[in-house]
């Protein structure tokens, strides 16, 4: 029997290999984005806004925090099924996938994680529903790769309680956010607080002049004598590890989701070389152009293997972070070389955002920047290779 040719975007029939309901999310999740993203989102990002309309429609849809409980809003999925949601997602836009990445990873998980029952049951439920909005601080000014020596800082009152004084630098929807996870080092070390919109000493305010990740808002957290009451403390966050647990699950996000962009460009880079005709011939017949195509989708099906692998053991609860790193690393940079190339070969085309491959091009350098650099995730691999820390 002679098979079929698979088709590019899913060229080893991973598909196969999910459950029926990973399928059903995925397609869902893409279904919205279809109908939900792709109309408008070219506007936001020259507009530089967020399609903030959607953020309740997104929480109905159970995009945010989806491997919680259900008894805090979450579906309980597994991390496959997680990772879908954040490819659909980048399809559309990495602004997209960044939302739903901050929101479930860095603000629903350290609060699920680290928080106090109190803390879950005020905060959780409502923002799965996207009836509140949560921003992750803590990256500063003069402290970006190397969070550590954050200068933040968080120190007791003595009647109990706690006041911050320091500043927080490109935080995703920091300026929309209801609540925010604020790192800041105390006498006793690294800890986190909830820091609630309209706190006395705390200001929020949007960064401009973004040439990437435009469909994204981007914001500067001050703490300026900031008074904090104890129950503001996430009680179970010690050091700096604690942050850094939070960054795994959201890297594990963006290396899903790095797959959306990469896709979507290939997509629009083959449909075009089919159909545009140069010297009596359409692009897509000439060696060059193939060899681009054939490079392309290796580098696509290789990063979705990756990620399959990835998920398998997240869901066993036995993915170290150094395997995060690799995937992150691999998947973004995969995603940032196909969308180059497929600019490349739109032509005049590829440079307005008629199409996305531009648009996907410039949000993958923040995506390559945040969450830890390539370089970073370099070092991460090298010492784990060699049991030496080139850090420093
Ligand atoms: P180091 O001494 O190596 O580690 C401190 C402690 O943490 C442990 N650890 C980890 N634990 C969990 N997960 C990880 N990935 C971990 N990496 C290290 C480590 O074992 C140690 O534990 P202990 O018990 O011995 O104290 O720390 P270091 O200061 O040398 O820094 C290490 C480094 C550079 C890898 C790390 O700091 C790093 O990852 N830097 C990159 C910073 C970063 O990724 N920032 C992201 C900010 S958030 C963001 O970008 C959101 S974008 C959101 C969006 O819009 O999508
Ligand atoms: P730097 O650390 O100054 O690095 C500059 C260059 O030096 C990079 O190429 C880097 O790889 C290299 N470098 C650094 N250290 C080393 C070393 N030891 N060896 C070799 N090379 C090195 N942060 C948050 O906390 N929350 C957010 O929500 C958030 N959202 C973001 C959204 C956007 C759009 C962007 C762009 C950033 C966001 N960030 C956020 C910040 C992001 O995590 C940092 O930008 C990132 O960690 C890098 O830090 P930096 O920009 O200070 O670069």
């Amino acid at each position: 029997m002679r098979r079929s040719i698979p088709p590019f975007d899913d060229f080893l029939d991973l598909s196969e290999l999910l459950e029926e309901h990973q399928r059903s999310i995925r397609d869902a999740a893409r279904q919205w984005v279809e109908k939900r993203v792709r109309p408008t989102i070219a506007h936001h990002f020259e507009e530089g806004s967020f399609p903030v309309e959607l953020i309740r429609e997104m929480g109905s849809m159970g995009f945010f925090g989806p491997s919680l409980p259900e008894e805090y809003g979450g579906a309980g999925l597994d991390a496959i099924s997680y990772g879908l949601i954040l490819q659909e997602l980048e399809r559309g836009d990495s602004g997209m996938r960044s939302f739903s990445s901050v929101q479930s990873s860095l603000v629903m998980y350290p609060i699920f994680s680290y928080g106090s029952e109190q803390q879950r049951q005020r905060w959780l439920p409502r923002l799965a529903r996207g009836q509140a909005v949560g921003c992750f601080g803590l990256t500063e000014p003069d402290h970006g790769s190397d969070p550590g020596g954050m200068q933040t800082s968080a120190l007791p009152l003595p009647g109990g309680g706690w006041r911050l004084n320091g500043r927080k630098m490109w935080i995703t929807n920091g300026s929309i956010a209801d609540v925010a996870v604020v790192w800041a080092k105390s006498p006793d070390g690294i800890r986190a607080f909830l820091v609630e919109k309209g706190t006395p000493g705390f200001l929020a305010q949007t960064m401009a002049h973004k040439l990437s990740l435009r469909a994204s808002i981007t914001s500067e957290l001050l703490l300026d004598d900031c008074e904090l009451g104890e129950e503001a403390r996430l009680p179970e966050a010690m050091g700096l590890g604690a942050a850094l647990s939070c960054l795994n699950k959201a890297r594990y996000g963006i290396a899903w989701g790095a797959l959306g962009a990469a896709t979507d460009c290939l997509a629009c880079a083959v449909e075009h070389q089919k159909n545009r005709w140069q010297f009596g011939r359409p692009l897509a017949s000439f060696q060059l152009q193939q060899a681009r195509m054939a490079e392309m989708v290796s580098r696509l099906s290789q990063a979705q293997l990756l990620m399959w692998r990835l998920g398998q053991l997240e869901a066993q609860g036995r993915l170290h972070h150094t395997q995060v790193s690799l995937a992150k690393r691999n998947n973004v940079q995969a995603a940032l070389e196909i969308a180059r190339e497929s600019r490349q070969m739109l032509g005049a085309s590829g440079i307005t955002s008629e199409l996305s491959v531009m648009r996907h091009m410039l949000n993958l350098e923040s995506v390559s920047t945040y969450e830890g650099t390539h370089d970073i995730h370099t070092l991460v691999l090298g010492e784990a290779l060699t049991g030496m820390s080139a850090f420093r």
